[in-house]
């Protein structure tokens, strides 16, 4: 063992330092396979006080950190790429829930998945606003800092939204700490603001406090065939001004649709394929499918509808939508970009995505997907020739930058992004986040090369 080694053993116990390649593994692969790296260590503390000393300890000996939390993201922000010398630190031990207070407030561990606070919530009659496909294993450490976003983004809000404080381990071994006291409170910068999307690069969560939502009681879900984006986005636009309630309105295409049939076994939804699909859910305190199948009958841009209010009926229709990513990935290793657009050039810029990818990648397919409410679309590129990799990026890219999107609408900026993040941001804009970025971490520990080009 290394001096380092030895030192973080002595803090967290020897079963908590992680030296030999084989048993790292896990830590050091996100589940795409596209990111790989290597670190010098794998060290998980149990608690807050253990953070603290592994991070003194580390920054003594100039050791670069990666905070890591379910392994779950998708820009290869927790991956320690070409960083033999990191740390990789990984908060899953911090699984600690407090009491649900009469606010609707609970401090969760970093390393809390996000189906262990739903859980915890809905005991005591409320629910997290927070809410995807990896629930049962993201971490609200590292939905915060993603500033993940997901399916209820439309209802609640992105994970910044649900934060009203954080406690966290700066680079300087300095723990900021503000998880206790009133819900409301206009004193100060907010910590928990500047940590949300930081990707770890300007301190270490180690515990949230998460505002809670009411649990709704009564679901209606609504899988409706259409006939392309714009038509979705014209039901979408309808829902929204009649129908109370709305939580989620994903959508999908026929492509997409295919491979979840190929990978899963279900059944298709309809008796024939359609070039799009939307997904609405409704919640409330009654059954809210009366009201939403109202609404959905005037809809002329209807082709195909089925709707269920049961827990099993609503999972079967979810389970076109969540199982994208997993079917994508079991067609192949993607090239993951998630971009946000404006509204008004949505199914433009869907037909301009497509063309961007086959004039640098002819014959790759373009798997399109996402959060309709938000314009957030979740282009899965398959099939590109790896040295063609940086191409298509930079394609999507700049397509989405010219028509006034964003290079990263939930996914954050990770490893995959650094040299696109001008495109989304002014010059001025990046100049301020260095300077804070070198105030909190004037030796670059954290998670050097995400956000900002090593
Ligand atoms: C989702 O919305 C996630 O399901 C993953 O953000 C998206 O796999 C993706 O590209
Ligand atoms: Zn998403």
């Amino acid at each position: 063992m290394t001096d380092l080694a030895k030192e973080l053993a002595a803090v967290v116990g020897p079963a908590h330092v992680l030296t030999d390649p084989a048993v790292a593994m896990s830590y050091l692969v996100d589940w795409t396979g596209r990111w790989r790296g290597t670190c010098r260590l794998v060290v998980r503390p149990g608690s807050t006080e253990q953070v603290t000393a592994v991070i003194a300890a580390c920054a003594a000996a100039g050791a670069p950190i990666v905070p890591q939390g379910g392994n779950t993201g998708l820009v290869g922000g927790g991956v320690p790429v070409d960083l033999p010398e990191a740390v990789l630190l990984s908060l899953r031990r911090l699984t600690d829930l407090g009491p649900v207070d009469r606010n609707g407030t609970v401090v969760a561990g970093a390393g809390s998945t996000l189906a262990s606070i739903q859980q915890h919530a809905h005991a005591a009659g409320w629910d997290l606003g927070l809410d995807f496909a990896s629930r049962d294993s993201a971490t609200v450490g590292g939905a915060v800092a993603t500033n993940a976003g997901g399916v209820r983004v439309l209802r609640y809000g992105d994970a910044r939204r649900q934060v009203l404080g954080v406690e966290a381990v700066l680079a300087s071994g300095a723990l900021v700490s503000h998880v206790d006291g009133p819900m409301k409170e206009s004193a100060g910068y907010d910590l928990g603001s500047l940590l949300a999307g930081s990707e770890g690069t300007l301190g270490v969560l180690t515990r949230v406090r998460v505002r809670l939502v009411p649990q709704l009681p009564a679901r209606a879900v609504a899988l409706l065939a259409v006939d392309g984006v714009a038509e979705a986005q014209a039901v979408l636009d309808s829902v929204q001004s009649e129908v109370d309630g709305l939580t989620a309105a994903e959508l999908f295409l026929r492509d997409g649709l295919s491979l979840v049939l190929a990978a899963t076994g279900a059944a298709p939804p309809f008796s024939r394929g359609w070039p799009a699909y939307l997904l609405l859910e409704c919640g409330g305190r009654v059954d809210p499918l009366e009201a939403l199948a109202s609404v959905l009958a005037d809809q002329a841009e209807v082709r195909d509808a089925a709707v269920a209010s049961d827990a099993t009926g609503r999972a079967a229709l979810w389970r076109y939508r969540e199982a994208h990513t997993e079917s994508i990935s079991a067609a192949g290793v993607p090239v993951k970009l998630d971009v946000g657009l404006p509204a008004a050039g949505l199914a433009d810029a869907e037909y301009a995505i497509r063309a961007a990818v086959d004039e640098v990648a002819p014959g790759a397919r373009v798997i399109i997907f996402g959060h309709l409410a938000e314009a957030n679309l979740h282009v899965n590129v398959l099939d590109a020739p790896s040295d063609r990799v940086d191409a298509v990026s930079d394609a999507v890219l700049r397509t989405v930058a010219e028509r006034g999107g964003s290079v990263s609408a939930e996914h954050g900026i990770g490893r995959a992004k650094p040299r696109w993040l001008g495109l989304t941001r002014s010059a001025a804009d990046i100049a301020a986040m260095r300077r804070i970025k070198s105030a909190l971490d004037p030796d670059g520990l954290l998670n050097p090369g995400v956000l900002f080009d090593r």
